[in-house]
């Protein structure tokens, strides 16, 4: 058992841990690079979150990320844990057994896992904004009291299928449907979803499907029901200690009570998107620093020509620049948590942040991974994984592509995907 369960009331963030607190906010700030004392703009709160969260992260993941990426396995015994300290839903009202945190601290959460891992991210950002915050905002008092709780407490993990396989990019084009089955009782769910994270082990499936009329809806499917397969996506060169797969449904008689009541369209998975690329922007800062660390480290340490490495203005500008934006990327990302605070942030504003965020992340970890040289391609350093797990962040949620044309649709006006 931890210590401490950020799922507790608020009162227990009392005096009682302030010494905790103080030694880990001074380590914090060697190990932050704080480079513009953004840690003025978090609360105390935000601060025991990142270091309950960052504390469990070294003792319990970083330990065995490597290994379990370089075998390509997920590593479940991590679940419990991780709910524990909170990963999963965070930003959800407590009532239900979730987090009861701001949007900044879910930021959080999601760039100390990050910081070690994409992957083990994902499994959070899944769980939370794709699996927990569609059956928040969209279900049935029913649907959130069965799911939410256990989804919370990681005893039933889930997983989002929207991406099909020939649908990712435009998923209104998506051909999973559902009919009725002439019982009063059930839908007939048929079609395949692809690249869906969790999927080989999830409990559940929040799935977006085509009704009768065409219209979008989203229905949850359990293991187990007949028909409903999960294979496994093997040979990834990224995201290994993450599993993928597939969703496959073969007439899936599912009742209609798991159906989601609360929307219909397109504009329901979108927005469950929205919290899942907001927690990515964060996620994105955490492997950037945790590169930018590794190379400075190497760098001092490094001797070639007779002195540190860290000594010769190539290897500077490749820090300076590193540092430079990620300080960037640390205010765009803490103002855009201050507007999903207050609910005013667009998903425009999202999208330029994912964006953003993850290029920055991208092209620290390939100078970073540079900068060490021969041992930069190893195991025994992060960064070569960080780089390749980057290749799927690049892409999900989203792509590069994709994000800067809603950005450029934002302030044109003029849509360049019809
Ligand atoms: P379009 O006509 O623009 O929009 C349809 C309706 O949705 C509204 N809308 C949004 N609402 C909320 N949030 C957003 N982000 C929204 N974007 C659009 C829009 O206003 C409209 O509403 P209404 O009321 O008029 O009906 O739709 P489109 O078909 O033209 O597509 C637009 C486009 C291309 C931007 C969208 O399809 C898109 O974002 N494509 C990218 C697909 C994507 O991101 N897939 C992600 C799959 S999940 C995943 O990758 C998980 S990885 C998890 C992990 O491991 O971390
Ligand atoms: P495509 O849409 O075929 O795009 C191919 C290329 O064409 C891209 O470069 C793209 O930017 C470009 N392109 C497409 N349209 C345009 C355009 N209009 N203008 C210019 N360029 C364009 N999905 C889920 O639903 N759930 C998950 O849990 C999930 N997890 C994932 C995990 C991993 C490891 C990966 C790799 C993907 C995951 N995805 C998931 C799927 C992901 O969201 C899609 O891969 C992504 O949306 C892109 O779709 P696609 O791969 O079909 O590429």
């Amino acid at each position: 058992m931890y210590k401490l369960t950020i799922f507790a009331p608020k009162q227990l963030f009392d005096m009682n841990q302030a010494a905790d607190f103080q030694r880990a906010s001074k380590t914090d700030q060697f190990q932050h690079h704080d480079y513009y004392l953004m840690d003025e703009l978090l609360t105390d709160e935000h601060k025991l979150i990142r270091s309950t969260v960052r504390d469990f992260v070294k003792r319990e993941i970083s330990p065995i990320i490597e290994d379990s990426a370089q075998k390509c396995l997920f590593p479940h015994f991590l679940i419990k844990g991780m709910a524990e300290v909170g990963c999963f839903g965070a930003q959800l009202p407590a009532e239900y057994g979730c987090g009861g945190l701001d949007y900044i601290s879910y930021g959080i959460i999601m760039q100390e896992l990050e910081r070690c891992d994409s992957g083990i991210r994902s499994t959070a950002s899944v769980q939370g904004s794709l699996v927990m915050y569609p059956i928040y905002k969209f279900g049935s008092e029913e649907q959130k009291r069965k799911y939410l709780p256990k989804l919370a407490n990681g005893e039933m993990m889930g997983c989002f299928g929207l991406t099909e396989p020939d649908h990712g990019s435009n998923p209104a084009g998506m051909t999973t449907n559902f009919k009725d089955a002439g019982d009063g009782k059930h839908v007939i769910l048929n079609g395949a979803k692809m690249w869906i994270s969790n999927s080989p082990f999830a409990d559940v499936a929040v799935v977006w499907a085509k009704n009768e009329a065409g219209v979008i809806k989203g229905i949850i499917v359990e293991r187990g029901m007949p028909g409903f397969t999960t294979p496994e996506t093997h040979n990834k060169w990224s995201l290994r200690a993450s599993a993928t797969g597939e969703l496959v449904f073969n007439d899936v008689k599912v009742p209609k009570e798991n159906i989601l009541p609360g929307f219909e369209g397109l504009k329901g998975p979108l927005t469950c998107l929205n919290s899942a690329r907001y927690g990515i922007s964060w996620g994105a800062i955490g492997a950037a620093l945790d590169c930018y660390d590794t190379a400075l480290r190497y760098a001092k340490e490094r001797k070639q020509f007779g002195r540190p490495i860290a000594g010769f203005q190539l290897q500077q500008k490749k820090l300076a620049e590193m540092i430079t934006e990620i300080a960037k990327a640390q205010l765009l990302t803490w103002r855009l948590g201050v507007l999903m605070n207050e609910g005013r942030a667009t998903p425009a504003q999202i999208s330029m942040a994912k964006r953003n965020n993850v290029a920055m992340a991208c092209t620290i970890a390939r100078n970073a991974r540079q900068m060490l040289g021969g041992m930069g391609i190893t195991g025994e350093y992060s960064i070569m994984r960080h780089m390749m797990n980057l290749e799927s962040v690049v892409t999900y949620e989203g792509t590069h592509d994709i994000h800067l044309l809603i950005t450029g649709m934002d302030v044109t006006g003029e849509n360049a995907f019809t």
